[in-house]
């Protein structure tokens, strides 16, 4: 075989297995459960109108499914004997909308029983919360399987920490084959929610002394407010929490890119997007044209929701969105004992 030959079949080999490996696909149910994506916007909007703060629930919740193990519903899995799940990790604490989850998944199996995966309406649940927040709608390709596995150390090893400086996060993102501007835009989503104190105290007081010692890069002032509410040995469980975004608190828009330029970033993570160059020039762009980053935001997100997914024959779609689905035991998720340290948050 000629050199060009060899090297001609190993370019195939090579690319063999992306062409096999399905694609996700916008209206993937269109067939098989026409009503799918309807039925999740109908209990997404129940959730939403019974506590607006669902929606950031649900925009973090497929974030960190993403994030750990790829969108493949893992971290909608409870814990079982033997086995502390990514939602009893230490990010996981604060997580919200469990509940609406499964009420979608309900209304969904009663239509079309054991056809839309649990890590698919989670996708569509973040796309409808971001309407519901911020009045901008996508469409999300689907056809994503459910995975069996979920393991709280997991979480723990792949989800950025709120302390996490700009190289830090940009190499974060990265391991996500993300980009650094995107990582920029998706922060964008902490212009809606809140965080509990323990995830910027860290700016407030100097963590070893419990000395105040305000970040420079915190305005002085609102340092000063967020001192008044956060005590300076708030733990992962303290009640206390502060909007994210000081500006809009409630709608997904563009001000958290101007609350940032004012030294207003509540978190490391936030303010650390403009204390590098490239990173600021995305915050002063995301600041000016709030349509610019809402077109950015769907790309992103659709672009995160396709992160190490199972498609095809992989995975199975699970019946209960806790629990892994009975049948089959071929694969058991290895047990991995409590992790109590705070090594990542
Ligand atoms: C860039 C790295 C990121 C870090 C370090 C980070 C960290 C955090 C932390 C510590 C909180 C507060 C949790 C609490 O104390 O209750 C939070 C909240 C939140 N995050 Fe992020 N996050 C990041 C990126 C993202 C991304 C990419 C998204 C989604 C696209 C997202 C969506 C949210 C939302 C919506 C909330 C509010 C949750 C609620 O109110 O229930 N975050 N994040
Ligand atoms: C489902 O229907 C929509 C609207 O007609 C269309 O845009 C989309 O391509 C269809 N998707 C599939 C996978 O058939
Ligand atoms: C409504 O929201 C509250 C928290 O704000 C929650 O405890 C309750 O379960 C929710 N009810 C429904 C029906 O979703
Ligand atoms: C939502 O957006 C649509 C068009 O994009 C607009 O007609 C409508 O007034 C907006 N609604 C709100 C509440 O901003
Ligand atoms: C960012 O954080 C890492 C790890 O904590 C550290 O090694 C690095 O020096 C920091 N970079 C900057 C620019 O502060
Ligand atoms: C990132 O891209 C590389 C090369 O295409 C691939 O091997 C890897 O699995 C991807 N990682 C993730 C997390 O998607
Ligand atoms: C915290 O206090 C200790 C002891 O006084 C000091 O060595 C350290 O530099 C301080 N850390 C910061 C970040 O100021
Ligand atoms: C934390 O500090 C506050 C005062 O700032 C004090 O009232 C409270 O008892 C402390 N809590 C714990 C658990 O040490
Ligand atoms: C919502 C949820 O599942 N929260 C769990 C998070 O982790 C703690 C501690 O591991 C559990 O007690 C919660 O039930």
């Amino acid at each position: 075989m000629s050199a060009m030959a060899k090297y001609v079949l190993v370019l195939i080999l090579a690319v063999l297995p992306a062409l096999c490996k399905a694609q996700l696909k916008i209206g993937f149910y269109n067939q098989t459960c026409p009503s799918a994506e309807s039925l999740v916007r109908r209990a997404v909007a129940a959730g939403f109108a019974n506590n607006s703060g669902i929606a950031a629930g649900l925009i973090r919740m497929h974030f960190h499914d993403c994030f750990v193990r790829g969108c493949d519903g893992s971290v909608l899995l409870d814990s079982t004997p033997g086995n502390s799940a990514e939602k009893d990790a230490i990010p996981n604490l604060s997580l919200r909308g469990w509940e609406v989850i499964d009420a979608a998944k309900s209304a969904v199996e009663a239509a079309c029983p054991g056809v839309v995966s649990c890590a698919d309406i989670l996708a569509f649940a973040s796309r409808d919360s971001a309407d519901l927040a911020g009045n901008v709608s996508y469409n999300v390709p689907a056809g994503r399987r459910d995975g069996r596995v979920s393991i709280q150390a997991e979480a723990l090893a792949n989800l950025p920490a709120p302390f996490l400086n700009a190289s830090g996060l940009i190499a974060n993102f990265a391991r996500k084959n993300l980009t650094a501007a995107e990582m920029v835009t998706l922060s964008g989503a902490h212009s809606i929610g809140r965080a509990h104190c323990f995830a910027f105290t860290n700016r407030l007081y100097n963590t070893t002394t419990g000395a105040v010692r305000i970040d420079p890069t915190l305005s002085l002032s609102y340092g000063e407010l967020l001192q008044s509410k956060c005590p300076a040995n708030s733990t992962a469980t303290t009640p206390i929490t502060v909007r994210l975004d000081l500006i809009t608190a409630d709608v997904l828009d563009n001000k958290y890119y101007v609350a940032l330029q004012q030294q207003l970033g509540l978190l490391t993570s936030d303010q650390a997007l403009t204390t590098d160059p490239a990173l600021k020039a995305e915050v002063d762009e995301n600041a000016g044209r709030p349509n610019g980053w809402a077109t950015k935001f769907h790309r992103a997100t659709v672009r995160m929701g396709a992160i190490e997914v199972l498609t095809g024959s992989q995975g199975e779609i699970r019946r209960n969105c806790r629990v892994v689905n009975r049948a089959t035991f071929a694969s058991v998720a290895p047990a991995v004992g409590d992790v109590t340290g705070l090594a990542s948050f």
